[in-house]
């Protein structure tokens, strides 16, 4: 292939990367925090308001072990104990949400980690109580987002 030939074909490998829709899903959890505030409702609503599409849902009450699991990356963290007390107190809802980009849109919508933080209009400005109880798990990397959809989703349960 010649020199401008291949040139021509870099740049439109380019255009197309940076132009196709990138479908992507997403673990979100409604956290043990939201849901004697009545607010499981208004998060999924939110989410959906944004043009994510609903792919998975259920209630579980996580127990140690799931939780160890999803939070292995912070497991020399100093307040790993306490994430996992926490997160395993009380039942909370698992979703699958997918959209274009649906990783990094979603975490925009739930602000950042600390609600303190967190712009008001965010989950987590908006409901979220300390940086522990933020309300709102979203994935981090799409990578991560295939993995923690395993821990909770059958292939069968997704939609
Ligand atoms: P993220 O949920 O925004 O991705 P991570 O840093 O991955 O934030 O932390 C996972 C979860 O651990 C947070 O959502 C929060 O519940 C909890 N957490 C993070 N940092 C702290 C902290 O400094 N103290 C107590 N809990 C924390
Ligand atoms: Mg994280």
């Amino acid at each position: 292939m010649g020199r401008m030939k291949k040139e021509a074909t870099l740049i439109i490998n380019i255009i197309n990367i940076d132009t196709e829709p990138k479908m992507e899903r997403s673990l979100v959890l409604i956290k043990p925090d939201a849901m004697p505030r009545r607010l499981a409702g208004a998060i999924v609503a939110r989410l959906e308001e944004h043009g994510l599409r609903l792919a998975a849902l259920k209630m579980l009450h996580m127990d140690k072990s799931l939780a160890r699991q999803h939070y292995a990356i912070h497991q020399d963290k100093p307040f790993f104990e306490g994430l996992i007390n926490y997160i395993s107190s009380a039942p909370i809802v698992a979703a699958v949400f997918e959209g274009e980009r649906a990783v990094e849109v979603i975490r925009k919508i739930m602000g950042t980690t600390d609600p303190a933080k967190a712009e008001p209009g965010t989950i987590r400005g908006d409901f979220g109580l300390d940086i522990e109880h933020n309300t709102v798990h979203g994935s981090d990397s799409s990578e991560t987002a295939e993995e923690e959809i395993k821990l909770f989703f059958n292939a069968n349960e997704i939609y």
